[in-house]
């Protein structure tokens, strides 16, 4: 069944000027890219969409890193997209990230936060996700213009 996914860019993927690589490598991988933006993020969004690592200790440094410049929000659509992106995306620390992932090829070897890229990691966050940036209930499989 065709997915939605939510994909962002995050501030140190925009500032090294990436998001035509990104755009090009999600699109190459068959993904219609539904929805993109450019903007900068508050605090309370992230706090929201960041919950689960908001008591780490990294957090801090995290949220200002996130806060720091524009970010590319993104509706990405497609067949399997949800755990197609992270296999695009590559896994969290860019360090264990393997050549040819996003994160492997641009992420921060020594800033573990600093991974270029965040996308949905399930069916379920990934519509909480797309409504949260984005103020718009999809479903799954279900076509859709915006
Ligand atoms: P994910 O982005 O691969 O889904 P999550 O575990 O959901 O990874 O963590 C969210 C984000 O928090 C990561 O993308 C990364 O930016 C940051 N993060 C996770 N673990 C660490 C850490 O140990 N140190 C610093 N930042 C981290
Ligand atoms: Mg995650």
């Amino acid at each position: 069944m065709k997915e939605y996914t939510y994909i962002m860019i995050k501030p140190d993927g925009v500032k090294a000027g990436l998001t035509e690589e990104i755009v090009r490598r999600i699109q190459n991988k068959g993904y219609e890219i539904k929805l993109f933006d450019v903007r900068k993020l508050d605090g309370d969004i992230l706090d929201e969409h960041y919950a689960h690592v908001k008591d780490r200790d990294f957090y801090p440094e995290m949220k200002e890193f996130m806060l720091s410049d524009y970010v590319v929000p993104m509706i990405v659509y497609g067949e399997n997209a949800i755990q197609g992106m992270r296999d695009l995306m590559g896994p969290t620390r860019s360090s264990e990230a393997p050549a040819g992932t996003i994160r492997g090829d641009f992420g921060n070897k020594e800033i573990v936060n600093q991974n270029v890229i965040h996308g949905s990691d399930s069916r379920e966050t990934a519509l909480i996700e797309i409504e949260r940036f984005f103020n718009i209930k999809v479903n799954h499989g279900e076509e859709k213009d915006f």
